[in-house]
């Protein structure tokens, strides 16, 4: 399998995040782009290469054209008021505000399009966006030439960005960016399958009216755990998108035979709405070690995953997407892809 990666992505780094009361360094560290990379040339799982340029065209398909032009031009608005550090958000239109009214000042921007504190920009926050967007345009490309698979490397991840905002440490959604790419070149279904820990808010939102696109989450229940405002099993779609939205929310401390039973549901349902393609946003924080998360899967449950997957027989373009016990995380990631291939 071939792999997709940027060095670009080493731009955003540094930034800061607000967590259980206090503003820490981010977990969204560039190692843990850096230790799936080395893990792929350790195992030899096959060529790694850089992204090619795409604009941002098949992006505005599915986010807003006001949230991709305001993106790019976080960094220097922050800056032109004398700032530096992290570019944060700190207020945000709930219920009972105007959020229908764009403010005009950098602070009211940030809060207006994101949903938390969770997405700080800094100088090279942007060019690595951008780079992970690419990437997964380039990995989508790939199979859609007829590879049986291909791995997007993606640094920041996505899943968590709606149509028009940023949030949990994502900015453009490239799982679903590589989505629509794969329907725009011909294939007439798309499935998205995402085991990371949590819910897929943003992929949920930008397909959730749409039948071309199954979206299906394996998550801990919102109920519990972050985004929190999000992934009920009761979501199932809206107009002609309804019944192809898929929610399995589970409860702290998960193991593999629980969630495996999930995963073997979720791939009945996705084998009986018969897509072209399958695109698996694949976070590995469902580890017992992961140091933000609450699940309990082992680092032996990882080629299992793929296993599973592989065995849908389906063209399959895996996106990264979460992961935060770094020193593992290249072995659970790459386990999965190994996994999909001996499978
Ligand atoms: C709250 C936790 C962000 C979760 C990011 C993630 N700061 N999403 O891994 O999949
Ligand atoms: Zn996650």
């Amino acid at each position: 399998m071939k792999t997709v990666f940027s060095p670009r992505h080493r731009g955003h780094a540094e930034q800061l995040e607000l967590v259980a009361g206090a503003i820490v360094p981010g977990f969204e560290l560039t190692s843990r782009a850096e230790y799936v990379a080395a893990r792929i040339k350790a195992v030899g799982l096959g060529e790694i290469l850089e992204p090619t340029e795409h604009d941002l065209t098949t992006a505005a398909r599915i986010h807003h054209q006001d949230y991709l032009d305001f993106l790019p031009t976080i960094w220097d608005r922050w800056t032109a008021e004398g700032r530096s550090g992290t570019a944060l958000p700190f207020t945000w239109p709930t219920r009972g505000l105007r959020g229908d009214v764009r403010p005009e000042f950098i602070d009211g921007l940030l809060g207006y399009y994101s949903f938390d504190a969770g997405c700080g920009i800094v100088e090279g926050s942007w060019d690595a966006i951008k780079s992970s967007h690419d990437t997964a345009l380039t990995a989508a490309a790939m199979v859609q030439g007829g590879a049986r698979s291909a791995f997007a490397l993606c640094r920041p991840p996505g899943h968590h960005a709606g149509a028009g905002f940023m949030g949990g440490y994502c900015y453009i959604n490239n799982a679903a960016v590589a989505a629509q790419s794969l329907r725009d070149g011909g294939a007439k279904r798309v499935s998205i399958l995402d085991v990371d820990y949590h819910h897929g808010n943003g992929t949920q939102e930008i397909f959730y009216a749409r039948a071309d696109v199954q979206v299906i989450n394996l998550h801990a229940d919102p109920m519990q755990e972050y985004p929190y405002f999000l992934g009920h099993a009761d979501e199932r779609g809206a107009g002609d998108g309804e019944g192809f939205n898929l929610n399995y929310p589970m409860r702290f401390g998960t193991a593999w035979d629980r969630w495996s039973q999930s995963l073997d549901d979720a791939c009945a349902k996705l084998l009986a709405y018969a897509p072209d393609v399958v695109v698996v946003s694949l976070g590995v924080d469902t580890f017992e070690k992961d140091p933000i998360s609450k699940f309990k899967l082992k680092t032996e449950d990882f080629p299992k995953i793929g296993e599973k997957i592989a065995a849908l027989g389906l063209p399959t373009l895996f996106v990264m997407e979460g992961g935060y016990a770094v020193a593992e995380i290249g072995v659970n990631a790459v386990s999965v892809l190994t996994g999909f291939e001996g499978a």
